[in-house]
């Protein structure tokens, strides 16, 4: 199964979106794995974004995701770092298609709710970054799973 990291940034949470959120990729069928609240520190919101380290926007970034706590997220499902992505919307929220969380939820891209892992190995690579072994609950199933996946 495909796995993707998901945060809700702290404007998420500060206005309450939280549940909103989370909604939107549990209704979509993706499966939980790991869920945690959390303050972010500096060193793990310049790991996490290293990729944009050399970026104009790179500080702003950085202090924008410290700015208040997140909620951090594992899912997995068959394709899921696409259907999360498309379930977020495109980086730009007033871009964003209607539907989408940026595109419902959001204007600006500095405040754009959520983030979602770019490709499978990213996830990979961004769960082992925020998650402990520990932390994460592999191999559950749901009920409803067969009326998810097709090949289960
Ligand atoms: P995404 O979050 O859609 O994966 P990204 O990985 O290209 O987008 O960039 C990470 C974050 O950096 C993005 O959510 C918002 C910020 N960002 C990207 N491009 C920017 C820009 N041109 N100006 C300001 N912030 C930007
Ligand atoms: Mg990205």
């Amino acid at each position: 199964m495909e796995r993707t990291l998901i945060i809700v940034k702290p404007d998420g949470v500060q206005r309450g979106l939280t549940g909103e959120i989370i909604r939107r990729f549990e209704q979509r069928g993706l499966r939980i794995v790991g869920m945690k609240f959390m303050q972010v520190d500096r060193a793990l919101a310049e790991a996490h974004y290293a990729v944009h380290r050399e970026k104009a926007f790179f500080a702003g970034l950085v202090e924008y995701i410290i700015s208040g706590p997140v909620v951090v997220m594992a899912l997995e499902g068959t394709n899921a770092v696409a259907a999360a992505r498309a379930t977020i919307g495109s980086t730009k929220p007033h871009e964003s298609a209607p539907g989408s969380i940026r595109g419902d939820l959001g204007i600006e891209i500095g405040r754009n709710l959520v983030h979602g892992s770019d490709s499978v190995e990213n996830g990979e690579k961004e769960i082992a970054l925020w998650f402990k072994d520990g932390e994460l609950v592999s191999g559950w199933t749901r009920s409803t799973d067969k009326w998810i996946f097709e090949n289960v």
